[in-house]
């Protein structure tokens, strides 16, 4: 396979002024007709234009058809050379939409046309520069059977529609903006749709709509508000307005990622459009303002400004992630009061780090492991990754908490003001904060901070406290190291060097109370202070302090690093008990529950018999039985790390002692704490009607915790309540959480009962089906053998990546009992489906792949077969370059 490197981006010898694109639409043979208007920029440049699995009927420049010696085409490029400086090159080409099982380019769902561009799926539907920084003007005319497509869409505004002889018609699309041909597309087929004009606040009407399957349109309003409350924040927050007169969004089942910003005609994942409360949970809801948002904000952040090159996905991933959390985060908040708010945004702020733990940085210490900004690929899809988009909104986040949020935004907006319209680079981002940054901290920039974009993996941060009490002083030094992750160093890529790190800082006194911080040489005094270290070791000195005091670190995790300090567990009780930063007051819970649940492990594979910690439980008691936390942050508290991010902290893992030592803490809090979960689940009832909002969902998750909880502890009447509340369920959440509960922890024959029921009432709702294949795919319960019968069930389809995803993914990644299990027919099962997904959907396929990442961090009887699967699979004959890449890099 092919290297790309980012040094080798050269700018393209053509400017593509106007693209005019006309679709005959027809399933087996869709016709494409594509008008180029051309302008050399370099002497003597060959035109290359990518095409893949096209078939080429005609090309025409300035109306005369090109001569067969004047051009080549072959598997993935037609070239032609010698064309005049400017010209009219037309092409008519065809493609077959309804064998792509790819989902890249043109395809067919459910009978209707969708297509999907980015990153390099435009050239499945027509030759064409194929990367983001040709940026042109689009027409796009669509015709096909009235009857069949009543519905044609495209992005931009709408010029006409008008019906054409044999049943067919067409309609005419103009997008006034330039734009790189990633964010092209179109849908036709049979939509219902919702809609609703809103008003920017420059006065202009905005019509905004929804489309899903005829009979979907009801379940499809908390998308539509939730795309007007997009609309609204991006106003407020940063002063950017919509460009548009159309803002259009399109549900299909079949698609290979949650979203697709394309412009005015963004394509989405059913599962993160369609909602009501019978169906979705309290999840779903947020995810799918999340993701709105998302794809809305990419408009200014990606759209109006794009990439110069794959290279610099992060420049519009990490800042639209940054965007989204934002955004979730004051929609929570809003209509809270103060002190409900301050909580609200700590959960917020809570789950985005655990997904980060979780997913990022396991990846950034593993062979995939890459810089924000990656240095080279095989295939580009196998960088949208937890370091692009996660680490990248850290980042961002980063130089938000460097310059203060006016300094931020007024970063952003001289970003907007140097380049709208334009392709650029994550350096020409950091080079307009800078340009703010220098302008309100004289003799500060960004130059130590750049290196966040060229250098993978997550640094450590040291931290030493020295308390002088004669002096009435402490000395805090950090010291910052950024471990050789598990990946060559690119050739010539120097050594790591100290990260410009903001690390923010707290101090208790032994009783818990909060010190008034004061660097030495500064009158001001804060709760909090933000050190900002740039160079391998630093000290700072606080004034004033009498007693030897408890640190409060990185507060709001304010950088993605890993920090090393000695705590006592007492210590860690104290800031579980009084921590007044929401998050390290969680983080200092989280760690006691590690280092529990790590001892354990270690018991358990060694054959000793577990018991847990009195002053563990007595710590968890105390959360529980505290009066003044809200439900959500108490349930994200009481919830225990996940193995995932154990597992990181494990020398060798063993991933099923893991889990045994994790659900053994579980049971045992259920157990010991029994009537403190009942008084959790009989308090946190949420009669009436049903309301997504945090408040009411946050009950939801601490009573559905503490109700499983009860379960795993195998407490006497846990059980009845469980199948009571899945039978009584008003709404989703409830009845899922119920059933969840019975699945993991309750016995057989009761969970295989509702498991039953809950297929027969939502047989017809997939989105739903994909919910009760995940909860089986996760059981412990299921091992490979069970998931092999899940797989021969009427209903799976390894064609629907929701569905591959619900059952393949959730076994090979979320159940370490079943996958890992002792024989290795786990990884053997991932072989076959990564190898049969890999024929119909190399990007899916890619995906299941990275399961085995981390397989030389496993034990030495696991090791062996996973290493096994990991070559059977990369010596597959017609191996996809997408999978090829990732098991080649897990194997090096
Ligand atoms: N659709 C994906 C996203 O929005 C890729 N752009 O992140
Ligand atoms: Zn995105």
């Amino acid at each position: 396979p092919v290297t790309i490197s980012r040094q080798d981006y050269r700018p393209y010898p053509f400017e593509i002024e106007s693209v005019d694109l006309q679709f005959d639409l027809d399933p087996t043979r869709s016709l494409v007709h594509s008008r180029l208007a051309l302008q050399r920029l370099t002497p003597d440049a060959e035109l290359v234009l990518d095409g893949e699995e096209l078939e080429l009927v005609s090309v025409k420049v300035d109306g005369e058809v090109l001569a067969a010696d004047r051009y080549t085409v072959d598997a993935q490029a037609l070239r032609i050379k010698g064309l005049p400086e400017h010209c009219v090159l037309e092409i008519t080409s065809a493609c077959n939409p309804s064998t792509n099982s790819t989902l890249m380019g043109l395809y067919v769902s459910n009978g209707n046309f969708f297509t999907q561009c980015e990153a390099e799926g435009f050239r499945r539907i027509t030759f064409f520069a194929d990367r983001p920084d040709v940026m042109s003007r689009y027409t796009v005319t669509l015709r096909g059977n009235k009857a069949a497509y009543p519905v044609l869409l495209s992005n931009g505004n709408l010029l006409g529609e008008r019906d054409l002889e044999d049943g067919r018609h067409e309609a005419r699309w103009e997008d006034p903006f330039r734009k790189p041909c990633y964010l092209f597309a179109l849908v036709a087929g049979k939509f219902a749709h919702v809609e609703r004009t809103a008003r920017t606040s420059s006065g202009r009407n905005i019509l905004l709509q929804v489309y899903s399957d005829p009979g979907s349109e009801d379940k499809t309003l908390y998308a539509l508000d939730s795309l007007e409350r997009s609309m609204i924040w991006d106003e407020t927050r940063y002063g950017l307005e919509l460009d548009l007169d159309r803002f259009m969004i399109v549900a299909t089942r079949d698609f290979n990622m949650g979203a697709m910003e394309n412009k005015g005609l963004n394509i989405f994942n059913a599962a993160y459009v369609l909602a009501d409360p019978d169906f979705a949970t309290d999840a779903n809801y947020s995810d799918i303002e999340a993701i709105v948002g998302h794809e809305y904000f990419h408009n200014w952040t990606g759209n109006r400004v794009t990439c110069r090159d794959w290279f610099q996905l992060s420049l519009k991933e990490g800042l639209t992630v940054f965007r989204d959390q934002e955004f979730s985060a004051d929609m929570m908040a809003a209509s809270l009061s103060a002190e409900e708010a301050a909580s609200a945004r700590a959960v917020k702020r809570i789950d985005d780090v655990v997904t980060l733990r979780a997913a990022q940085f396991p990846e950034d210490a593993g062979p995939m492991a890459h810089p924000i900004r990656p240095e080279s690929y095989q295939e580009i899809g196998n960088f949208y990754t937890a370091t692009v988009y996660e680490k990248g909104a850290e980042v961002i986040r980063m130089q938000q908490t460097l310059l203060g949020v006016d300094g931020f935004n007024a970063g952003l907006k001289e970003y907007f003001r140097r380049h709208d319209g334009q392709a650029v680079t994550c350096d020409d981002f950091v080079a307009a904060m800078e340009s703010v940054y220098q302008a309100r901290h004289p003799g500060k920039d960004l130059t130590v901070f750049r290196r966040w974009y060229r250098q993978a993996g997550t640094p450590r941060v040291t931290v030493t406290l020295r308390h002088d009490a004669a002096a009435r002083t402490v000395t805090v030094e950090l010291a910052q190291r950024s471990d050789k992750v598990g990946v060559e160093r690119l050739p010539g890529e120097p050594d790591k060097q100290p990260l410009h790190i903001p690390f923010a800082i707290g101090l208790l006194d032994q009783t818990g109370r909060a010190l008034p911080l004061r660097l030495a040489g500064s009158t001001d005094a804060a709760d909090t202070v933000l050190l900002e270290l740039t160079t391998e070791r630093q000290q700072w000195v606080f004034e004033d302090i009498a007693d030897a005091p408890v640190p409060s670190l990185l507060r709001d995790f304010s950088a993605p690093v890993i920090v090393e300090y000695d705590f006592s567990d007492a210590e860690l009780a104290l800031l579980l008990a009084h921590d007044t930063n929401a998050f390290t007051r969680w983080e200092a819970g989280q760690e006691l529950a590690s280092r529990e649940i790590l001892r354990l492990t270690a018991d358990q594979a060694a054959g000793r018999p577990l018991s847990l910690s009195a002053s563990f439980v007595n710590a968890w008691a105390a959360v529980l039985r505290e009066p003044t936390l809200d439900a959500a942050y108490r349930e994200r508290v009481l919830a225990l790390p996940g193995e995932k991010t154990l597992a990181e902290r494990m020398t060798e893992v063993d991933p099923v002692a893991l889990a045994v030592a994790r659900d053994f803490v579980r049971a045992e809090l259920g157990r010991q704490l029994a009537a403190d979960w009942q008084a959790a689940v009989d308090n946190n009832q949420t009669p009436g009607e049903y309301s997504p909002d945090p408040i009411p969902a946050g009950r939801r998750a601490l009573k559905n915790f503490a109700l499983a909880t009860l379960q795993a502890g195998q407490v006497a009447g846990a059980e009845a309540q469980l199948e009571a509340q899945y039978a009584a369920a008003q709404n989703m959440t409830d009845r899922l959480g119920a059933l969840a509960a019975l699945v993991q922890f309750g016995e057989a024959a009761a969970a295989d009962r509702a498991l039953q029921d809950f297929y027969q009432r939502w047989e017809h709702e997939p989105l739903v089906i994909d919910k009760w294949f995940a909860l089986q795919a996760t059981g412990r319960r299921t091992d490979v053998a069970a998931v092999r019968k899940l797989a021969d069930h009427p209903a799976f389809t390894l064609r629907n990546p929701n569905r591959a995803r619900a059952l393949i993914f959730q076994f090979c990644l979320n159940n370490p009992r079943g996958f890992h299990a002792a024989g290795g027919a786990g990884y053997r099962f991932w072989a076959e489906q990564v190898l049969a997904l890999d024929a119909l959907n190399p990007d899916v396929a890619a995906r299941l792949a990275r399961a085995m990442d981390r397989w030389v961090r496993f034990v030495p009887a696991l090791r062996a077969p996973m290493r096994q699967a990991l070559e059977q699979v990369r010596k597959h004959p017609g191996l996809s370059r997408a999978v090829t890449e990732i098991v080649s890099k897990a194997l090096e």
